[in-house]
């Protein structure tokens, strides 16, 4: 067998399949869509989908109850094969504390390897689009079943074919999932059509309270832990402004301010969001400041594109 990961899959009997703390619909459709590889390659084998209760409101749509479970029942469990799909640390990984990592399937570029086999494209707009390509290096056909897997991944990692990473790799695997009748307009409907009316409200409220900065090179956004927000749909709604070409979203959790980075240019907010302890893309990043309150984060990163980015 030319592929080490193929010979993996095919001789394990219980197979745990394991994703990142707070799943989106790429690390859901990854999960989904390596048990399909895996059913196809060993259709003997047991395969668990352990994912985090903790997920986003609008991916009740596409969870299968079964696969959501507590870290411990994980532990309880005893499986020769573990593989991760879509996390770039073993630390993000939900359910990975002290698991043995067989395979990593990942896009992320600051995938830390945790795996004794990586598989790791950081050219792939999506994690499911790697999975693809091993489908495609097997000949494996693409079900319709698995088509609406890697759509999700599509969908939701390149914001519906719009952000940076969107190019002819993305259209050419969404056309083989349209082509056997994936229906686009449901999935995004899924995705991001499901908010209540309070979360409608508390977005009004937070997008009211973004201010300028920097003669309008920097929006920046909060969001008090009194408000159901997403931080994601904020940050994708301020950078509409014309002006703006870096955008933060700071998001009050229990015991850290999140700082969420984007770039509409070529300045690279990996590098602050290392200075504020995180990392990323160079257009997308975040970190955290620790101890300190929303107003004094904000004030922080304010004087940190001040003094560093734009003088
Ligand atoms: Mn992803």
């Amino acid at each position: 067998m030319k592929n080490i990961w193929q010979a993996t899959f095919k001789k394990a009997k219980n197979i745990l399949i394991l994703t990142h703390v707070d799943p989106d619909a790429d690390a859901l459709g990854s999960a989904y869509l390596l048990r399909e590889l895996i059913k196809k390659i060993n259709p003997r084998a047991r395969i668990n989908v352990r994912l985090d209760p903790q997920h986003k409101n609008e991916l009740n749509a596409f969870m299968q109850k079964t696969d959501i479970t507590q870290s411990q029942d994980v532990r309880q469990k005893q499986f020769d094969l573990v593989a991760s799909v879509d996390a770039s640390d073993i630390d993000r990984l939900y359910g990975g504390k002290n698991q043995k990592i067989g395979v990593c399937i990942d896009h992320h570029v600051s995938n830390r390897k945790f795996a004794e086999i990586n598989i790791i494209d950081p050219s792939a707009a999506s994690c499911t689009l790697v999975i693809y390509d091993l489908l495609q290096k097997l000949k494996i056909k693409l079900t319709k079943t698995m088509a609406e897997y890697l759509y999700w991944g599509l969908s939701s990692d390149t914001g519906n074919f719009a952000f940076a990473n969107t190019d002819a790799r993305v259209f050419r695997a969404a056309y083989a999932c349209a082509h056997l009748g994936v229906n686009p307009n449901a999935i995004y409907n899924k995705l991001n059509e499901q908010l209540s009316q309070r979360e409608i409200l508390d977005f009004a409220r937070a997008v009211s309270q973004t201010q300028s900065f920097c003669r309008g090179k920097l929006s920046v956004a909060v969001i008090p832990q009194t408000l159901k927000v997403d931080n994601r749909f904020l940050i994708d709604f301020i950078r509409r402004e014309k002006n703006a070409e870096a955008v933060v979203v700071l998001v009050e959790k229990t015991d850290y301010i999140k700082v969420s980075l984007r770039s509409k240019t070529a300045l690279d907010v990996a590098k602050i969001a290392a200075h504020f302890n995180g990392g990323g893309h160079r257009k997308a990043a975040a970190g955290k400041i620790f101890g300190a309150t929303l107003a004094e984060a904000k004030k922080q990163v304010v004087q940190y594109f001040r003094k560093n980015i734009w003088l």
